[in-house]
């Protein structure tokens, strides 16, 4: 019987081992079960329980059951989109005891709501992926933490938690982006040596050297194309490096741009940049008025009907009339979402409007491509920068461990719980 056993326990204490007393159970035992959630109620509740036979339970009996110790538990990386399975750390406590008592199992700690991250091996403290993993946008999975239990098979079975974090290191998964799909630009055949013309830009989601952008330029149709223009390999603008002869009006130079990241081995994307060349008299209008520095505006903005930027254009010729476009590009903050929308004012006048609401966790830098035309086709363009300020709107929120992970009661030993709260704002998740 289990009330007989629990009782050998309580009158000696001194001389046995748990392991001798307890040898007969095993964690499966539905009457160990009962016992252990006698042992985890109030001490009035469990004295009702108790099977009476004129002894008075000591509580010094569970001091018996040492608490296994965590002594490899450490902060580890492995690197993202490897494969579900693919091993991270091995995990181990120590538990002095003999028997049942000094044998540990290991489990995770997770919210039931949590999605599964990773598995442990009960036995050997292995911890394996359960998920394939993408530090990138927009999942954003860089630091993870790990809770694990080592719980020992002693009556009442005693546990410990630890909690080691887990850093997903950067593969260079991604190609650079270019801001559009296909570069068009104007240049009077009167144009100055030296002369920017344009500017094409890339962003790469990934970290480091793999995100670091190397532009160049190729020709595409005539390889003398290439004679005229420079493009500076950090800062992606385009440049005339040699006179537009007088009979090139009309004439298109047709350019390959890439963008190259630094990753190893590398990738690349490449865009389309033609430059027709357009008679002197047809000049390019002009921004006069755009914004020197980055607009900040606030996550929570939702005036849709409030200007945030506005800007000025004139044409350069006689006719005074200028039109305006925002040039959407492929990713989110270079407006593919239609964040913003553009409304033209008469007078060679714009403004940028909000559209959509803001989050800061999802883009927090936007860069806007404002382009102006004239009456003669000819156009020129602007970049306008915004940034998102985070209005802290993500409330931390404490991850619930299930009641039954908690430790049993115990007067002699002493437990330190870390609770760890989560803020969307640092990237961090379980
Ligand atoms: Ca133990
Ligand atoms: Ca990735
Ligand atoms: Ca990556
Ligand atoms: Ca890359």
């Amino acid at each position: 019987m289990a009330s007989r056993y629990y009782f050998c326990v309580n009158v000696r204490t001194k001389g046995w081992s748990i392991n001798e007393i307890f040898k007969p159970y095993r964690l499966s035992d539905p009457q160990l079960q009962k016992q252990k959630m006698v042992n985890s109620e109030s001490p009035e509740a469990r004295a009702a329980s108790m099977p009476s036979r004129g002894v008075t339970p000591n509580p010094t009996a569970a001091a018996i059951n040492t608490r296994p110790t965590f002594i490899k538990c450490n902060e580890t990386s492995i690197p993202e989109g490897e494969n579900a399975g693919t091993f991270v750390t091995k995990v181990e406590a120590y538990d002095p005891d003999q028997g049942p008592a000094g044998k540990v199992r290991y489990e995770i700690i997770r919210s039931q709501s949590a999605e599964k991250q990773f598995n442990v091996n009960s036995y050997t403290g292995e911890i394996t992926t359960a998920k394939v993993f993408d530090r990138d946008e927009p999942k954003r999975e860089k630091l993870l933490y790990v809770t694990v239990k080592a719980v020992d098979e002693g009556f009442p079975a005693l546990d410990v938690l630890c909690t080691f974090s887990v850093t997903i290191t950067d593969k260079n998964d991604n190609a650079p982006i270019f801001d559009k799909n296909d570069y068009r630009e104007t240049i009077p055949q009167d144009s100055k040596v030296n002369q920017t013309v344009m500017r094409v830009a890339a962003t790469d989601i990934d970290e480091g050297e793999n995100a670091r952008i190397t532009y160049s330029l190729r020709a595409n149709r005539d390889e003398s194309d290439l004679d005229y223009f420079q493009i500076d390999p950090q800062s992606g603008f385009i440049k005339l490096v040699k006179a537009i002869e007088a009979e090139k009006v009309d004439y298109q130079f047709e350019l390959v741009a890439a963008a190259r990241d630094g990753g190893t081995p590398s990738n690349e994307t490449t865009a389309q940049v033609n430059i027709k060349v357009v008679s002197s008299n047809r000049r390019a209008p002009e921004f006069t008025e755009v914004p020197d520095h980055i607009i900040d505006i606030e996550e929570s903005f939702n005036d849709f009907g409030r200007p945030i930027v506005t800007l000025r254009a004139v044409s350069n010729i006689e006719k005074p009339v200028v039109y305006f476009s925002l040039v959407n590009g492929q990713t989110e903050d270079t407006n593919k979402e239609e964040t913003f929308r553009l409304v033209e004012r008469a007078n060679g006048t714009m403004d940028i409007f909000l559209a959509r609401k803001l989050d800061y966790e999802t883009v927090s830098n936007y860069q806007l491509n404002i382009r102006v035309q004239n009456d003669f086709d000819v156009s020129a363009e602007t970049i306008v920068r915004l940034r998102v300020l985070d209005s802290n709107d993500e409330i931390p929120s404490f991850i619930d461990i299930e009641s039954g992970s908690v430790l049993e009661n115990s007067a002699v030993q002493t437990f330190v719980l870390r609770i760890r709260a989560i803020d969307k704002r640092w990237n961090i998740s379980e």
